[in-house]
């Protein structure tokens, strides 16, 4: 990480990326450019990461969300994102495959990452997605999930799981491939509205 900071994008560092996303060589140049220009010490920090979504949801108290979108994207848990950190995640957002998105979904809700996921996790991380839905647009919610409670509720049962189970990473893919309902209920699509906006802006 110390040679992200001379300005250089190091060859290793390049050929990962290039084999472990669908970017080619030019581009990821050109978003590590960007990336350099505007955080010039080489890593987004909590603070920076919770004002871009700040700014696109002013109406919404996005910095719960926020943080824990965070948490998930920083693989090495050292509390910043670094150049890889963040195009692994702006291309598992916005062009990675359905299996990747549900394993990053795992992780954004298994919030002391220990591998398995209890019923508080999942309420801890829907009522962060409540505070990003308006209230107008929670009024059009169904009658079972127009709280953070029923929704959990309603996602436990899904599931199958009584109150102090968890659940596994095999068993949340498989639960959310199989019933769409689930995915409908655990959405995680605003990291790519973000993603989109960002993009939009750079271009
Ligand atoms: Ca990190
Ligand atoms: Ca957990």
């Amino acid at each position: 990480m110390g040679n992200s900071k001379s300005g250089v994008l190091s060859k290793d560092l390049l050929e990962e990326l290039k084999s472990n996303t669908r970017y080619t060589e030019e581009q990821l140049y050109a978003w590590y450019q960007t990336f350099m220009k505007e955080c010039p010490s080489g890593q987004i920090s909590t603070e920076q990461f919770e004002s871009i979504y700040a700014s696109f949801f002013p109406d919404a108290d996005p910095k719960a969300y926020a943080q824990h979108v965070f948490r998930s994207f920083d693989s090495n848990s050292d509390g910043t994102l670094d150049f890889k950190e963040y195009i692994v995640a702006l291309h598992l957002t916005s062009s990675g495959k359905t299996i990747q998105k549900l394993e990053w979904a795992f992780a954004l809700y298994d919030v002391d990452k220990n591998g398995t996921i209890t019923k508080n996790e999942i309420h801890e991380i829907v009522k962060s997605i409540f505070n990003m839905i308006s209230k107008e647009d929670q009024k059009n919610l169904p009658d079972d999930e127009n709280t953070p409670e029923k929704r959990t509720e309603k996602i436990w049962a899904f599931f199958g799981k009584q109150e102090n189970d968890k659940i596994t990473e095999g068993e949340f893919i498989q639960g959310v491939m199989d019933n769409k309902h689930i995915l409908r209920l655990i959405q995680f699509d605003e990291p790519q509205k973000v993603q989109n906006r960002l993009k939009e802006k750079k271009q």
